[in-house]
C-alpha cells in the first residue's frame, strides 16, 4: 500500500533507499546547488534577458536577498506562492528565493486567468501572489486585485515592474533585503514546488516534485542532451513549462553550470537573432513551432550556426516534421516525450536517424519502470500497443491533496497511469500512438474537455456541452464544442460561446476553437456521450 501523507503520497521507503544508494538522489536542494555553482564561477554568465546579464554570483545574491525579504514577511517552509511570470529574469530570482526557504511556487502559466489562478491560489491555500505589471497586453495586476478579494489566505501581491494603483500590492524590487532574517532550511526530500498537471479533470491536479527527484532528472538530461558549462540554452516556450524548466530546461543547464538565455516571444523573427547574438546552442519547441521554425530556418538572414540541438516535444512531432529539422535548421533534433508528473524520454544524440524521426525517445533513468498494458493492466509485448504505466526515481506516487483520484491515476504498487497509449520498439524506445485519457493536445498545450464544459454550461442558454478534440495540421489537434441549447433559448452564435468562456477567465487556449449547436449528442451503449462518435463526426464536418 503506498503511504499517503496528508498532502501528497511519497516514495515508500524502500525506493527512496534504493534511488540513494544508485545515486540518483544526491541531497541537493535548488538552495545549495546555486551556492555552489555561485561559489566554484561567480562571474559566469547564468541569465540573459535582453540586454540584462547576471552572473551566477548575481543570481545567487539576488536569491538570497529576496529569501531573506519572503522570510521578513514571514513566508514560511512549506507555504504555498503562486508564481506567475513570464519569461523574465526575475523568474529565476523569484523561484530560488522561494527555493532557499522552503516555499513552494505553484508554477502558474503567463495566459492563465481569473478561474484558474483563484482555484490555484483557493486550492493551495496560497500566502502570496506574484506577478509581472503587464504581459502580453494583460494586466496581471487587476487580476490580483480580484482573487486578493476572493482568497482570504492571500496576504501578499508582489509585483515585477510598476506596482500600480493597488496599495495592497508591493513591488518586488520592495522585498529584498541584506540582513539576513533566519528561516528554516528544505531538507533534499522535502518538496521544491508544485508543477500543473496537463489535466483531464474539471480542475487541474497539482504535482508535488521534491529537490532529490526534480534534481535528478535535470541531470539524467543533462547527460542525454549534452549540457555542459558550455552550453547556452534558449528558453522559448513558457518558462515555468515543465519542458523548458527541465528538459533539460533552464534549470538543467544551471545546474550544469551553463547559459539561460530568455525569449520574450516564440517566433522566428524574435528568436533567431537571439540566436545569432547569444550563439544558442539548444533549445526545446512544441511541434507547430518547430514547424514554422524549420519553414523559415532555410531563407533565415541570422546566423544560427550555433544551434546544435533541437528538442522537440510536448505532442506528436510526426516522421515527416521531423524529417525537415536538419536540413533545415542544421542541428540534431531530439524528441522527447515527457509529463510534469515525472517520466521523460529522449531520443540519444547518437540514434540512428530512422529511431529519431520515428520515435519519441526512451525514458532518461534505467530505474524507470516502464509496463505496456492493456485493458485489464495485463503486460504487453514488445510491439503491442497499450496504455503506459510508470513509476521511477522521478516520477511522483500522488498529486498533492487528491486522495480519491490518487486512487484511479496510480495502480495500488503505485505506477503511474499515463493516459498516453504507446508501443514499445525492440529498443525500448516508445512510440506514442495515442492517448486514453479525455484530454485535448493543442499543440502542446493540454485541454482538460471537462473544465471547458463546466464553465460553457454556467451559460443560462445552455442545456448542455460536450468538448471535443479536432485534427489540425498545424496545432495537431483544436478543440470543438457541441451545444445543445435550452429548448426555450433564443438562438445563439458560436462566438457568444466563446466569449462567455473568454469572460468567465479561462486560458485563452481553452477557448473552443469552434462551436457547433446541435439537438442531441450520439450515446454509447450504455447511455453515456459518445465522444468517440462526435470526435469522428467533427473531423467529418471540417
Ligand atoms: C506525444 N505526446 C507527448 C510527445 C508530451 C518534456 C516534454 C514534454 C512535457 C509535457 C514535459 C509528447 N509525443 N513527444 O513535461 O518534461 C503528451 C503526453 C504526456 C503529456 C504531458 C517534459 N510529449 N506528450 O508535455 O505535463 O500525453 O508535459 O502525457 O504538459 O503530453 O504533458 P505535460
Amino acid at each position: 500500500t503506498i503511504p499517503v501523507s496528508i498532502d501528497a503520497p511519497t516514495w515508500p521507503e524502500e525506493f527512496a533507499e534504493r534511488y540513494r544508494a544508485l545515486g540518483y538522489w544526491r541531497g541537493e536542494t535548488f538552495g545549495s546547488m546555486l551556492h555552489e555553482r555561485a561559489a566554484a564561477h561567480p562571474d559566469r554568465i547564468a541569465i540573459v534577458d535582453g540586454e540584462r546579464r547576471w552572473t551566477y554570483g548575481e543570481l545567487d545574491r539576488r536569491a538570497d536577498r529576496l529569501a531573506n525579504g519572503f522570510a521578513a514577511r514571514g513566508i514560511a517552509k512549506g507555504d504555498r506562492v503562486v508564481v506567475q511570470l513570464p519569461n523574465v529574469a526575475e523568474f529565476f530570482e523569484v523561484v530560488f528565493a522561494l527555493f532557499r526557504i522552503g516555499a513552494l511556487p505553484v508554477f502558474a502559466l503567463p495566459a492563465h486567468r481569473e478561474t484558474e489562478i483563484r482555484y490555484f491560489c483557493e486550492f493551495t491555500e496560497a500566502v502570496a501572489y506574484i506577478v509581472p505589471d503587464v504581459a502580453a497586453g494583460f494586466d496581471h495586476r487587476a487580476l490580483a486585485t480580484k482573487v486578493q478579494a476572493q482568497v482570504p489566505t492571500l496576504r501578499e501581491v508582489f509585483v515585477v515592474g510598476d506596482p500600480g494603483a493597488d496599495p495592497a500590492h508591493t513591488p518586488l524590487t520592495d522585498v529584498a533585503r541584506d540582513d539576513f532574517v533566519p528561516y528554516d532550511e528544505p531538507e533534499p526530500s522535502d518538496l521544491a514546488f508544485l508543477q500543473l498537471s496537463g489535466g483531464s479533470t474539471g480542475v487541474p491536479k497539482l504535482i508535488p516534485r521534491t529537490h532529490d527527484d526534480y534534481m535528478y532528472s535535470l541531470w539524467g538530461s543533462n547527460e542525454i542532451c549534452a549540457v555542459d558549462e558550455e552550453s547556452v540554452f534558449l528558453v522559448v516556450l513558457p518558462a515555468a513549462h515543465n519542458f523548458p524548466l527541465s528538459s533539460p530546461g533552464s534549470l538543467g543547464v544551471l545546474y550544469a553550470g551553463g547559459r539561460v538565455v530568455l525569449c520574450p516571444q516564440p517566433d522566428p523573427e524574435t528568436a533567431f537573432p537571439i540566436i545569432e547574438r547569444e550563439r544558442v546552442t539548444i533549445t526545446g519547441l512544441v511541434p507547430p513551432l518547430a514547424l514554422v521554425w524549420t519553414d523559415a530556418g532555410p531563407t533565415a538572414r541570422y546566423d544560427l550556426s550555433s544551434l546544435d540541438v533541437l528538442l522537440v516535444g510536448g505532442a506528436k512531432f510526426s516522421e515527416e516534421a521531423a524529417r525537415r529539422v536538419r536540413p533545415a535548421l542544421n542541428c540534431t533534433l531530439q524528441q522527447v516525450f515527457g509529463m510534469a508528473e515525472g517520466l521523460v524520454n529522449y531520443t540519444r544524440l547518437d540514434d540512428p536517424v530512422e529511431t529519431i524521426v520515428t520515435t519519441q525517445g526512451r525514458p532518461i533513468s534505467g530505474h524507470d519502470e516502464v509496463r505496456v498494458v492493456d485493458d485489464e493492466d495485463q503486460d504487453l509485448d514488445v510491439g503491442e500497443t497499450g496504455h503506459l504505466l510508470t513509476r521511477g526515481p522521478y516520477t511522483i506516487r500522488g498529486y498533492w491533496r487528491a486522495p480519491e483520484h490518487n486512487k484511479r491515476s496510480f495502480t495500488e504498487d503505485g505506477f503511474y497511469r499515463t493516459g498516453d497509449v504507446v508501443r514499445m520498439t525492440p529498443t525500448g524506445h516508445l512510440v506514442v500512438e495515442g492517448r486514453a485519457k479525455d484530454q485535448i493536445n493543442r499543440g502542446g498545450e493540454k485541454v482538460a474537455p471537462e473544465e471547458v464544459e463546466n464553465v460553457v454550461l454556467a451559460h443560462p442558454a445552455v442545456h448542455d456541452v460536450s468538448v471535443v478534440a479536432v485534427p489540425d495540421a498545424y496545432l495537431g489537434e483544436r478543440t470543438c464544442a457541441y451545444v445543445i441549447l435550452r429548448a426555450d433559448a433564443e438562438p445563439l452564435k458560436p462566438v457568444a460561446i466563446k466569449k462567455f468562456v473568454r469572460e468567465r477567465g479561462l486560458a485563452a487556449f481553452k477557448v473552443p476553437d469552434r462551436v457547433e449547436f446541435v439537438h442531441a449528442f450520439p450515446q454509447t451503449g450504455i447511455g453515456k456521450v459518445s465522444k468517440k462518435d462526435l470526435r469522428s463526426t467533427a473531423a467529418a464536418d471540417q
